[in-house]
């Protein structure tokens, strides 16, 4: 599952550095803008594609956000379809062909051209002498624009004519074979067949270099010399095919190229496999080393763990390599007899964050990974909150490595996390211009509701943003609890809103929450207000439905409204005045969870002299729950006239006579006897007249 392979970094030469994806910037370094090349270096890389299938197909039992698992699935990107060989009509060598990976056979009889990737080695064979130089100095360009570039929908077509063709499989005719870098080397074949009536980059490019276009399927919005027809219809100009759908001709012409041996189904996936070696100091070391001969050895348990050595210089190797490759005395190791040279690559963050989890099972445990009862219990994680950044790599990852101990026996479930959860992203407010010029925080100042520039007296607009250091919004959790204390902090943060959306950071709800808490401090912590009598009905009522409440809330990750169920029975026991020892011990504890400071501190106060932490949740009344009255909705042939309360379990008979009695039944009946009364108990009167 692991393997080496000689990938390409991204080296700056001026820096004498590799640099990470996120630190290039247009082919240049971010800092200091320097040239940035691609070299091939010696890498680690593991073998996710191994698990494609199960990565795609175990999301199914996941009760995770349909989002993230779409996103999952596009990353894997599995595409069903064919690869096709095409000949070369005048191969310079002999047997010369090529293969396309496509999604769309269907569409063979209407191939106008070829394109190869720039990478691609038949380039060097088939390349006649007067395009070589014009293929070579595209190449050579082309070579060094990112993928994303090259792959992006809207930019304009780039590509030139190899002077070669291939012939049609179906239709036997040449067709020129063109090289172009919207065809990537790492995907499929690294070489496409261009059918410009029915693929939309196909289309472009014909149009820019004057290639044919043929429909093979019907219909479309527009003349297909205008757009290519993307769509379904039925087959035209395609022989055999023709008349057939573009699913049935899929599956016909397939297996016309199966036996022709020209081509077979295929399964292509976007996933690649994982560069797993960084050329840096920190990171853990990987714990193989090698003879020198070209033999990898891995490292012995007794030799494990590899510590990273002391150095005087975290600068890179000349070479490229990590620093390590200059810590001489490190490097050479002598095992089990063997003159060896320690393997210089570290790994990437992730190799942390794939199973950090595990060991929260067992974290003191230094003789394994953990016990295997204790990994039995826990596993998997049943909920995990996580920001949707994650999507497909954290929580691709982790799954992959997940699966992997999974194989080897050593975790007992097959994915790590049961539940996800994506937590909305805490915005702030910040401040620009009437011309959009943002403004940093600390030049800003409110005066009745409105915002001013400190310096310029320019009015400013407030906006909601990120936080960010340059717009210094950044809301720093030790001064809000400096300010107001961290039951506060923590009952804000729950009380913002629905837990997955995003939204901005206001002082003055932690001033709400704050003063709520000033309040439920003031009347629970009054000893005055608590009495040795029983609580009236409505007190109770409403206490139970408070703990019941709070408890479903909890369960549904809905904090902000369990949250306000606390604030209305808090307003409630405010009214009375007072409110039994029982009562107010029951309100400490379903406080807890929000506010656990302030709950622990009544409990105390209340006598108890275990910590509220080892406290068992209240019990709900379910009596408490149920309504004991009910009010009807009283119609008249249909139409609601008046209400009517009834004590709840009312026999039928009864409901009916006091309906018909009621002041209001009388003026509707207009003294008629009613033709029929229905009472459906606890939901309607209906009164037929
Ligand atoms: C002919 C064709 C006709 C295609 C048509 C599409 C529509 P997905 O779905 O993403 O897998 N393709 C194949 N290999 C490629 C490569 N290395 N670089 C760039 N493009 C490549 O896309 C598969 C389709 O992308 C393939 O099907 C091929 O174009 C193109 F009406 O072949 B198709």
């Amino acid at each position: 599952l692991a393997y080496e392979s000689n990938a390409p970094v991204n080296w700056c030469p001026a820096l004498g550095a590799v640099l990470a994806n996120e630190e290039v910037i247009d082919g240049k370094s971010e800092r200091g803008g320097h040239p940035v090349e691609k070299r091939a270096m010696r890498q680690w890389v593991l073998k996710i594609t191994a698990y494609a299938d199960r990565l795609v197909d175990d999301l199914e039992g996941l009760d995770w956000p349909e989002s993230i698992k779409e996103m999952q699935r596009n990353w894997v990107g599995k595409s069903e379809g064919a690869t096709v060989s095409f000949r070369v009509a005048e191969a310079p060598v002999s047997g010369g062909s090529f293969n396309v990976f496509t999604t769309r056979p269907d569409t063979l009889f209407g191939v106008t051209f070829c394109v190869l990737a720039p990478e691609h080695p038949l380039l060097a064979t088939i390349t006649t002498a007067a395009q070589k130089s014009a293929v070579e100095s595209y190449v050579s360009v082309a070579k060094n624009r990112s993928e994303i570039d090259r792959t992006a929908k809207d930019k304009e077509k780039t590509g030139v004519f190899t002077g070669a063709h291939a012939l049609n499989p179906v239709t036997g005719k040449p067709i020129p074979i063109w090289v172009a870098d919207y065809v990537m080397m790492t995907y499929g074949e690294g070489a496409i067949m261009a059918v410009p009536g029915h693929d939309a980059r196909d289309h472009a490019f014909a149009k820019k270099f004057g290639l044919p276009i043929l429909q093979v399927l019907d219909g479309g919005d527009a003349p297909i010399e205008e757009a290519a027809h993307e769509g379904d219809g039925k087959l035209i100009h395609s022989d055999f095919l023709n008349g057939l759908d573009k699913t049935q001709a899929i599956i016909r012409v397939t297996a016309w190229l199966e036996e022709k041996k020209l081509g077979k189904k295929t399964i292509t996936y976007k996933l690649r496999d994982w560069l797993f070696s960084r050329q840096r100091y920190w990171g853990e070391p990987i714990p193989v080393a090698h003879d020198g001969k070209g033999n990898v050895i891995p490292l012995e348990p007794k030799d494990l763990p590899v510590r990273l050595p002391e150095v005087q210089d975290f600068k890179p190797a000349p070479t490229g390599e990590s620093p390590l490759a200059k810590a001489d005395a490190w490097l050479d190791v002598t095992i089990n007899g063997k003159a060896l040279r320690r393997e210089t690559n570290t790994m990437p963050q992730w190799a942390g964050s794939c199973w950090y989890y595990l060991r929260y099972i067992d974290p003191r445990n230094d003789e394994s990974i953990f016990d295997k009862k204790l990994e039995n219990y826990w596993m998997p994680v049943d909920l995990y909150v996580g920001g949707a950044e994650h999507a497909v790599l954290h929580l691709l990852y982790s799954r992959f490595w997940h699966k992997v101990l999974f194989d080897l026996g050593i975790v007992s479930t097959s994915e790590p996390f049961q539940k996800l959860f994506n937590q909305g992203m805490i915005l702030a407010f910040a401040y620009e211009t009437a011309t959009g010029a943002k403004v940093a925080s600390d030049l800003v100042e409110e005066k009745d509701g409105k915002y001013f520039h400190i310096e310029t007296g320019e009015e400013l607009r407030q906006i909601v943003a990120k936080m960010s250091k340059s717009l210094k919004n950044v809301v720093n959790p030790d001064d809000v609890v400096a300010k107001f204390g961290a039951d506060a902090l923590r009952l804000y943060e729950m009380f913002m809103g629905p837990l997955d959306d995003t939204k901005p950071w206001a002082e003055n709800g932690v001033k709400g929450v704050f003063g709520f808490l000033n309040r439920a401090a003031r009347f629970f912590g009054t000893p005055e207000n608590i009495v040795d009598e029983a609580d009236d009905k409505e007190t109770l009522k409403l206490l139970h439905q408070t703990i019941s409440k709070v408890a479903f809330d909890i369960e549904n990750m809905k904090f902000n409204t369990g949250i306000s169920a606390l604030m209305i029975f808090n307003n409630l026991a405010m009214k009375k005045g007072k409110v039994s020892k029982e009562t107010a011990q029951i309100f400490a504890k379903i406080l807890a969870p929000y506010a656990p400071h302030l709950a622990e501190e009544l409990w105390q106060m209340y006598g108890n002299t275990e910590t509220l932490a080892y406290a068992l949740w209240p019990e709900v009344d379910q009596a408490m729950l149920t309504e004991d009255v009910f009010e009807y909705p009283v119609s008249f042939n249909g139409k609601v006239r008046f209400k009517l309360e009834m004590p709840v379990g009312t026999p039928v008979a009864e409901v009916e006579k006091a309906v018909l009695s009621h002041e209001t039944s009388i003026k509707w009946l207009e003294g008629k006897t009613p033709k029929k009364v229905i009472v459906v108990p606890n939901k309607i009167v209906n009164v037929v007249i």
